[in-house]
């Protein structure tokens, strides 16, 4: 396998196949490519593939867990090659993640939080369905200088919103920044609540490096 066999970890996760993605992701470990294109434009894509399949009607709700499983268990083979990978951000440099309150789908915040700790941030993962004081209670606690956080639905984004108030309004001394992700957000959505966006895992990296620098 080349180490940019994209197509085929694309076609493990849409198959749901979790042999297939456990034995591409060790070869992808061993080889020396570009982990994080990899994982963006296979697996990644793979999973979003699955769920417009799943949106279509094609798959139902087996296919779509299977493809998670998938889709799960090739990250964790790849989190030990991701952390020796590791770049950029300062040390300790503290991210609290989590998926906005009302909110459960947690897929694509793992994905974040899966590459961000592997590009050595310190990563507090909250879950999902997680409420306003729990970011903030858990950024106070850690001295965390950004606050991530994941919303899906047009009904929960506004709570990103509710998010950069509740952070400005209490004025921790690590002076965290907001950013927001999430198949309905928008760099203009995240313009207008003021926090910053980042459209996937891979960009959310870099945009979180950007934003600690
Ligand atoms: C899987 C899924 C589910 C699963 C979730 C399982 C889980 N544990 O996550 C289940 C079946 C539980 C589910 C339930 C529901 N779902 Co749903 N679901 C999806 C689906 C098919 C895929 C989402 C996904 O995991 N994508 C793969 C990941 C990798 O992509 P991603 O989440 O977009 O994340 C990437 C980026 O957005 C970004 N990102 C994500 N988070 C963050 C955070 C930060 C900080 C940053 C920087 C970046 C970032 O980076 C990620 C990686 O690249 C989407 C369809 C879609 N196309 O999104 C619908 C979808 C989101 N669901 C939808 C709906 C309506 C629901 C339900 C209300 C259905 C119902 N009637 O019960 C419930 C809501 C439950 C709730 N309260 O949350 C709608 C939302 C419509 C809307 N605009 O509001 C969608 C769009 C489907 C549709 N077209 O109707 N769902």
């Amino acid at each position: 396998m080349q180490a940019n066999d994209h197509e085929a970890m694309f076609r493990a996760v849409v198959d749901g196949d979790v042999a297939r993605a456990r034995a591409l992701a060790m070869e992808l470990a061993e080889a020396h490519g570009d982990l994080l294109a990899a994982v963006e434009q296979g697996f990644a894509a793979g999973i979003r593939r699955v769920g417009e399949l799943w949106e279509e009607g094609e798959y139902f709700l087996p296919e779509l867990v299977q493809g998670a499983e998938a889709m799960k268990a090739a990250m964790e083979l790849l989190r030990p090659a991701l952390k020796a990978n590791r770049g950029g951000a300062p040390a300790r440099a503290g991210v609290v993640i989590g998926t906005v309150r009302g909110d459960l789908h947690d897929i694509g915040k793992g994905l974040v939080a899966t590459l961000l700790a592997a590009h050595g941030f310190e990563v507090h993962d909250l879950g999902s369905d997680v409420p306003l004081d729990a970011f903030v209670t858990r950024a106070r606690e850690t001295g965390s200088r950004i606050v991530a956080a994941s919303a899906l639905l047009t009904t929960t984004m506004t709570a990103q919103r509710d998010l950069v108030r509740a952070v400005d309004a209490a004025g921790l001394p690590s002076r965290p920044r907001v950013l927001v992700g999430g198949a309905p957000t928008s760099e203009a959505w995240a313009a207008e609540i003021g926090a910053t966006h980042a459209e996937n895992a891979l960009s959310a990296v870099k945009v979180a490096e950007a934003m600690v620098r």
